[in-house]
């Protein structure tokens, strides 16, 4: 599902604020509210794709754009010895959120399996 008003659209268009960290043409980032590291940012394309299952494969580019966007801002970030990207993906993935979001997650040891 896609064009679908979230609270991620609406933090793009500065509806509702958010502590941003980086911004371009296709993609926005901002710390998440309910933080489960010391850092905890949302990388997100301003397009409305709902989740990784609506991909197409004409969104390539922007899915390797996001991911290079999250290797900048955790460079960006000093996050020098690592750090977890994850995508929750519909309701068994624990997607809570209908906007496709990448979550940053570092600043300690990640542990595996996750819950
Ligand atoms: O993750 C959705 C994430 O979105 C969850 O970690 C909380 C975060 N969230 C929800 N509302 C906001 C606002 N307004 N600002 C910042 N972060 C927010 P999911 O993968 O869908 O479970």
């Amino acid at each position: 599902m896609t064009n679908q008003e979230t609270i991620f659209s609406k933090i793009i268009s500065r509806e509702i604020p958010a502590d941003i960290v980086y911004e371009d043409d296709l993609a926005l980032a901002f710390r998440d509210v309910n933080p489960q590291a010391p850092v905890h940012i949302l990388v997100i394309p301003k397009q409305p794709i709902a989740k990784l299952a609506d991909a197409e494969y004409g969104d390539r580019d922007l899915m390797g754009h996001l991911l290079l966007t999250v290797k900048l801002i955790a460079e960006q970030l000093g996050l020098s010895n690592g750090y977890r990207v994850v995508i929750n993906n519909g309701n068994d993935g624990g997607q809570t959120v209908d906007h496709l979001h990448l979550h940053i997650l570092g600043g300690r040891h990640m542990k595996w399996p996750p819950g």
